[in-house]
C-alpha cells in the first residue's frame, strides 16, 4: 500500500491482531512487511497501517477488503450429513442400512476448508467401497448377504481418518417352501426351500447336521418325520444360493411310502443356522397328481363292452375328466414287450367317446364301449398337455411328464393293491369327499336282446 504523504518514515512498528509485532526499517520509502493471517473466517479482511511520527504526526493507509481463503488440507474428519463427527465404531443392518459420510478438512491453523476429496478403502470382511477420490462415501448394504466387519479409511492431504463398521444381516426367512414329486411316483421326494436372500452353501447344504433340518408330517393323532437324504443347492458348485433342495428318502420300507403324497404339505424347520430363520414354515403343494390305481370291473365275460374301468388319482383334481373328455385324450397306455421295453399303444382306448362317471374329485370311470379287452398287461399314465388340463385341486399342479405308469388291476391278473388315497391324510388338506354327479350318459353299443327277453303278445 502507498502512504499519502512525503514524510519519510524510517521505521515501522507493526502489530497484527493475533498479537505478533515487530519493527522493520524503511529504506527509500519502501519496505515490505510480511504478515501471516491465519483466521480465514468468512468476514472480509483488511490490512491497516498507521505510521506514527514525532509530535503526534501520523500517516494511515488501509488495503482494500479481501477474502482470506484457508490454506492446504492439514487435517480432516469424517462427518455425517448434519455435521456431526462419524462415530469411530458403527453398526448397520442389511439390506436397508447405509452410511453416509463426508471428509471435511481444515488447514494447519484450523480454518475450515469444507468437503475435501479423499480416497476410500475398506478392510476386514467389509464389501468394497468406491475408492474415489470423492468428498463423500455412501456405503450401502443392499447386496450384503452375510455379516461383515472391518474399517473404512479415508485419506486426504496425506492424513487418514479411520472408522469401523459392522454390517449385520438378519437371518434369511422362507420365501416359499414347495413340495415336489420329481420321480412322478406319487410320493414326495423333494422339498424346495426358497429363502429371502442367498446364504452360504457351505454353512447349510454342506453341513453334516441334516438332523437340524426337519420335514414333519402331522396327523390328528401323531407327528412323524419324512427322513432326509441330502441338502443340495439349486445351483451346484455355487457358494451362495437362495434355493435349496431337501431331498427326501425314497425308502419303500417307510410306512408312509404306501400312501399317495402328492397333496401333502409337511412343515419344515431349520435349526442351528445363523443365516436362516428357525421359524417353522408350512409347505405348499407343488406335486402334480399321478394315477394311483386302475381297476377293471367285468360284468359280462363275453362282452368287453360292459367292462368298467375305474381310475383313481393320487389326489383331488381341479376338474376331473368327464363328458368333455375321452379316455384316450387323458391317458397313455403302455405295455412291456417281451424284451422288457416299454411300448406305448393308446389305441386300446380309441372310440370311447367320454368318461361315464366322476365318482369323486379323484376317481373317474369309463366303460370299454369299444369292446376292447383291457388286461393287466396294460399300464396307464396321464398324458401331458391334456386339454382341459389335468391338475390337482390344491394348487393346479400339472402332472409330471414322467408320471408313473400303473398296471391295470384286472380280474385275469390283479395287480398288487395299494391303499386308497387317505380321506384325511396326515400332511395338510385331505382328499375331498365331495361327490360329483354323473355328467355323461354312458354310451355303448345297443345290445341284442336274447330270444328269452323278447316279449310276445
Ligand atoms: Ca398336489
Amino acid at each position: 500500500m502507498r502512504l499519502a504523504s512525503k514524510i519519510i518514515a524510517v521505521g515501522v512498528f507493526w502489530t497484527v491482531a493475533a498479537g505478533s509485532q515487530g519493527l522493520t526499517r524503511i529504506r527509500d520509502g519502501v519496505d515490505t512487511v510480511y504478515i501471516t493471517l491465519h483466521s480465514a473466517t468468512t468476514n472480509p479482511h483488511q490490512v491497516w497501517v498507521r505510521l506514527t511520527g514525532k509530535n503526534g504526526a501520523s500517516l494511515e493507509a488501509a488495503s482494500a477488503q479481501f477474502s482470506l481463503a484457508p490454506g492446504d488440507v492439514d487435517a480432516f474428519r469424517l462427518e455425517t450429513s448434519d455435521g456431526r463427527a462419524v462415530p469411530a465404531d458403527t453398526s448397520i443392518e442389511a439390506p436397508g442400512g447405509a452410511l453416509y459420510m463426508r471428509a471435511v478438512g481444515r488447514d494447519r491453523y484450523g480454518n475450515l476448508i469444507g468437503p475435501v476429496e479423499a480416497t476410500w478403502t475398506a478392510d476386514g470382511t467389509l464389501h468394497a467401497v468406491d475408492a474415489g477420490p470423492a468428498s463423500y462415501l455412501y456405503y450401502t448394504t443392499g447386496a450384503t448377504v452375510y455379516n461383515e466387519n472391518g474399517c473404512i479409511t479415508a485419506t486426504a492431504g496425506g492424513t487418514s481418518y479411520r472408522m469401523c463398521v459392522h454390517v449385520r444381516v438378519p437371518p434369511a426367512a422362507f420365501a416359499a417352501v414347495v413340495t415336489r414329486d420329481t420321480s412322478g411316483d406319487g410320493r414326495l421326494d423333494r422339498v424346495e426351500i426358497h429363502l429371502t436372500r442367498p446364504v452360504s452353501v457351505a454353512g447349510f447344504a454342506d453341513s453334516p447336521a441334516t438332523n437340524n433340518v426337519a420335514v414333519m408330517c402331522r396327523t390328528r393323532t401323531s407327528t412323524y418325520p419324512l427322513p432326509l437324504t441330502d441338502i443340495a443347492p439349486r445351483t451346484p458348485g455355487t457358494t451362495l444360493d437362495s434355493v435349496f433342495y431337501l431331498e427326501l428318502s425314497g425308502d419303500v420300507a417307510l410306512p408312509q411310502y404306501v400312501l399317495p403324497q402328492t397333496a401333502w404339505t409337511p412343515t419344515v424347520t431349520i435349526d442351528g443356522f445363523q443365516d436362516i430363520t428357525s421359524v417353522e414354515h408350512a409347505s405348499t403343494d407343488g406335486a402334480g397328481p399321478v394315477i394311483w390305481r386302475v381297476t377293471k370291473t367285468v360284468h359280462d365275460i363275453c362282452d368287453h363292452s360292459t367292462d368298467v374301468v375305474t381310475v383313481m388319482f393320487s389326489e383331488d383334481l381341479a376338474n376331473p375328466p368327464g363328458a368333455a373328455s375321452t379316455p384316450d385324450s387323458v391317458f397313455q397306455v403302455w405295455r412291456l414287450d417281451d424284451n422288457g421295453n416299454w411300448v406305448r399303444d393308446d389305441s386300446i382306448l380309441a372310440g370311447i367317446v367320454c368318461f361315464g362317471k366322476v365318482m369323486d374329485l379323484h376317481t373317474v370311470q369309463f366303460t370299454m364301449s369299444n369292446n376292447r379287452n383291457l388286461t393287466s398287461k396294460e399300464y396307464f399314465a396321464i398324458r401331458s398337455g391334456v386339454v382341459p388340463a389335468i391338475a390337482d385341486n390344491a394348487s393346479m399342479n400339472a402332472p409330471n411328464v414322467n408320471n408313473q405308469r400303473v398296471p391295470v388291476s384286472a380280474p385275469d391278473d390283479p395287480a398288487p393293491s395299494l391303499p386308497d388315497p387317505p380321506r384325511s391324510h396326515g400332511c395338510g388338506a385331505g382328499v375331498g369327499l365331495a361327490l360329483v354327479p354323473p355328467i355323461c350318459l354312458r354310451l355303448r353299443p345297443r345290445r341284442r336282446r336274447s330270444a328269452r327277453q323278447i316279449r310276445v303278445g
